[in-house]
């Protein structure tokens, strides 16, 4: 915990930006629960979705650009979606077919994108669309490894002090799920983290702490199946085959859908509570590589001491409305 930057002010705001939504990066590996997240993003008023980037994580770079480019289809998401970076920065290449199958979003059957993937690489997109936007306009949501982030803040610095916030799906102060203390995401890419989390930009950590407790209860997919739409029905198919890879794989009886919560916090911070508390990732431990480890002794720093905090504790009633909401508001494209 030796390097930490000094705190990063936050930018002061323009007027407008109260009022405006809150424009976001989408910097995933669909992946069931991306898949889930890319809806949310689209579906909420109080965020405008402004690109899907991708990166090889839950499987490899080209089926998860496939799969967000079929998402976008199925929701009428009419966004770039750019492919990144198809291995870690380091490490060989991990995948996770245990729980997302051999396409990597396994279940319902994928409409034929129309659309062409973006011509830009991932991490140029993230680049220009941050320097192209006002300082503190645009929120970085990384659902996947942190391969493309921390790509682009080590070739444009320039970015970090632009970028709001980086509001992260990963990690984890007190449990893993792929070792007993490092979460997929993280351990995948552990030096990608470790830039991430100790550049000098606010970084919220959403990790399995929290995302554990959103849980898609039998009442939470009856709700979604009485929607009634194709996006509904896509969302109630993912739920099915997660819901039972995660049952058979990991011991849930209900399955926790990570990656909407992170795009949650950004639609309504109070959806959850936070509590900051300097943060780094282990990158040489013999048991303990990727465990996120967060310094939670004495009182809470204030935000002039600390720029990263972690999520503690969901509203789970309010999470899974601004889910349905946003399933609601997504409808039935044509
Ligand atoms: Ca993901």
């Amino acid at each position: 915990m030796s390097a930490h930057a000094p705190a990063q002010p936050v930018p002061s705001a323009p007027d407008s930006r109260t009022t405006a939504p809150r424009r976001i990066v989408l910097d995933c590996d669909p992946g069931h629960d991306d898949a889930i997240a890319m809806l949310l993003a689209h579906g909420s008023p109080a965020v405008e979705l402004v690109a899907v980037t991708t990166v090889a994580g839950n499987q490899t770079l080209e089926k998860v650009t496939r799969n967000a480019l079929a998402v976008a289809e199925l929701a009428g998401i009419d966004v770039p979606v750019a492919a990144g970076c198809d291995r870690p920065l380091v490490r060989p290449r991990i995948v996770a077919p245990d729980i997302h199958g051999d396409s990597g979003m396994d279940g319902p059957v994928l409409p034929a994108p129309r659309r062409a993937v973006d011509d830009r690489h991932a991490v140029d997109l993230i680049i220009e669309t941050v320097l192209a936007a006002e300082p503190g306009e645009i929120t970085l949501v990384p659902t996947g490894p942190l391969t493309n982030v921390a790509m682009a803040a080590r070739k444009e610095p320039r970015i970090v002090p632009r970028v709001r916030e980086v509001v992260l799906m990963g990690g984890g102060y007190h449990v893993g799920n792929r070792t007993p203390v490092a979460e997929f995401n993280v351990l995948a890419d552990p030096e990608a983290a470790h830039v991430v989390l100790t550049e000098a930009w606010p970084v919220t950590m959403v990790g399995l702490d929290l995302t554990h407790q959103a849980v898609a209860t039998a009442d939470v997919r009856d709700g979604i199946a009485a929607l009634g739409t194709a996006p509904a029905r896509f969302v109630g198919e993912l739920l099915d085959f997660y819901g039972t890879t995660y049952r058979t794989a990991q011991g849930f009886p209900s399955p926790p859908v990570h990656d909407p919560c992170a795009v949650a916090y950004v639609v309504d911070p109070s959806v959850m509570t936070t509590r900051r508390a300097p943060l780094d990732v282990e990158l040489h431990g013999g048991l303990t590589t990727g465990m996120t480890v967060a310094d939670l002794r004495g009182d809470e720093p204030g935000p002039e001491e600390c720029r990263t905090q972690v999520a503690v504790t969901l509203d789970h009633g309010r999470f899974w409305d601004l889910v349905l909401d946003a399933l609601r508001r997504v409808g039935d494209p044509a």
